[in-house]
């Protein structure tokens, strides 16, 4: 165990038996069958963990309605307390955390630490917004009359999230609903669930410290037929869910049916338009962590480079040299850029993308392949690949969750701003160009579509202070930063009459 993985496990207090309970942590036998948790990166089963049946998963929602009833009531700057010391005990436990995410999903340490750093923002900025959940107050019609809007908790809140970021998406969803008094639901990525086991241990001890019944945070480990259970569940008023557009058709539909509310944050196709004004170091290194970062497997990676003609040979050619220095083995090391994808079926769908881009006519600038041999051993590393494509290449439209870029030319920036918003999702985008009135079109009311789009950065690794999220297939949902906090409240309007008279509103005249 060079990396000292079973240290960290233990350090998270992950031991091999779980069953029975823990510091403010109950674990319910549901004699259902196991999930094997195998890391990517060498191919070793970590462990395997219990899913649970349709009775755990009743014993659950009692447990968080009971939970919500005592949870509600304490005043938001308190339940801002409470995930401030969450956010200091991933600071305590960071490098372990990191440590297991990187081992058990695959992305690099570095990149593991980046996600842990996340948890320890959303919580710092939860801490801050639980005295902060602002209404408006409205200045009524009638004489003697007060009106207002407060926010109340809204209840159970079910978190579905995805492999690839397996503890940040959980806790932008988390800290926000705690500090909004509500409590969670979280089934974790079935490929990922040591992770969420992880936070689950770190959060329950520091609930349990206070008083909290444990059902404010609870974990459900299982397949899709859990999620099919929280979506349908009119006693669970919000579901939110990260992966896959086919996964959040069907969330979004089941949820739309019993007209619940779902905060949906579903596939990406982002691209970085390169103008000929560009600082092109720059761009490359953007367009470079973009795309091979996670190994492809951000929803905000770069997947397409749409880039100006005039500069298009010079970019090709110096991403083909850059490509060509990047290191691919275990992520745990770190001398090591690119670690493997999650799976064989990932592995499969990434060789399936480059049939399909060359039977379309696209033409290889760095070619793909699976990697074989000493420490690739898991099957799952693969080689970070370039293909030129057009813009409507059925494969290009489509999101492919692996590290394959497709360069895309264009003349002028209409018209690459109309290949950028040519695809179905609208997750991020990005520019990249030293002229103003480039970046000032790309943003402006006629630019992109998509719910982030940024100037000389890449598409991806937006900060949490931001809301998150894209629209059209994208989902539409927006969590982390800004005001996204109020898709995890009640918004209930108040009139108040101080006044002896009873006047209606519109001035209606209604007397007997
Ligand atoms: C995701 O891939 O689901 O902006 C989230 C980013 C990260 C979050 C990605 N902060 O790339």
């Amino acid at each position: 165990d060079p990396f000292g993985i079973h240290l960290s496990l233990k350090n998270l207090g992950i031991h091999s038996t779980n069953l029975g309970s823990s510091t403010g942590l109950t674990w319910l036998d549901s004699g259902a069958s196991y999930f094997s948790s195998d890391s990517p990166a060498d191919g070793q089963l970590i462990a395997q963990v219990q899913g649970a049946s349709e009775d755990t998963y009743e014993a659950i929602i009692s447990q968080a309605s009971v939970a919500f009833e005592k949870w509600r009531l304490v005043p938001a700057p308190h339940r801002g307390e409470i995930v401030r010391e969450i956010g200091n005990s991933l600071r305590e436990v960071k490098a372990d955390l990191g440590k297991l995410v990187s081992y058990e999903m695959g992305k690099s340490y570095q990149e593991g630490l980046g996600e842990v750093q996340e948890m320890i923002d959303i919580c710092d900025f939860a801490v801050g917004l639980s005295r902060q959940l602002y209404g408006l107050t409205m200045h009524s019609e009638r004489p003697g009359h007060r009106m207002y809007e407060q926010w109340h908790p809204l209840g159970i809140v079910g978190i579905i999230s995805a492999f690839n970021f397996p503890v940040a998406v959980w806790s932008w969803n988390a800290a926000l609903a705690w500090v909004c008094g509500d409590v969670c639901i979280w089934k974790p990525s079935e490929k990922a669930p040591l992770s969420g086991i992880a936070c689950q241990y770190i959060v329950a001890k520091i609930f349990a410290k206070h008083g909290f019944p444990e059902g404010v945070s609870n974990l459900i480990i299982g397949d899709y037929r859990i999620g099919e259970l929280i979506s349908h569940d009119s006693r669970v008023p919000l579901v939110s869910a990260t992966g896959s557009t086919r996964m959040g058709k069907l969330v979004g539909k089941a949820v739309g049916e019993r007209l619940g509310r779902s905060l949906l944050e579903l596939g990406g196709n982002n691209a970085i338009i390169i103008t000929e004004h560009a600082d092109l170091d720059m761009a490359i290194r953007g367009a470079l962590f973009g795309a091979v970062g996670t190994a492809g497997q951000r929803c905000t990676t770069t997947r397409r480079l749409i880039i100006q003609a005039n500069v298009y040979e010079e970019v090709k050619s110096r991403l083909a040299t850059a490509y060509s220095k990047l290191v691919i083995g275990n992520p745990l090391d770190e001398k090591n850029h690119v670690g493997p994808l999650i799976d064989q079926d990932a592995v499969k769908n990434y060789l399936i993308a480059i049939e399909r881009v060359k039977a379309e006519g696209g033409k290889a600038v760095v070619e793909g392949g699976v990697l074989a041999g000493s420490g690739f051993e898991s099957g799952c590393y693969v080689k970070p690949a370039i293909y030129e494509a057009e813009n409507h290449f059925e494969i290009v439209q489509h999101e492919t969750f692996a590290p394959i870029l497709y360069l895309i030319k264009y003349e002028n920036l209409q018209e690459a701003i109309a290949l950028q918003n040519g695809v179905p999702q609208g997750l991020s985008s990005a520019i990249m160009t030293t002229n103003m009135r480039e970046a000032e079109a790309f943003l402006s009311v006629a630019g992109s579509d998509c719910g982030i789009a940024n100037v000389n950065i890449g598409t991806s690794g937006a900060e949490i202070g931001g809301a998150f999220g894209g629209e059209k297939e994208t989902g539409g949902g927006r969590e982390s930063g800004s005001d996204s906090w109020k898709a995890y409240m009640r918004r209930q309007t108040n009139t108040i009459n101080y006044s002896s008279q009873l006047p209606l509103a519109q001035g209606i005249k209604f007397d007997i």
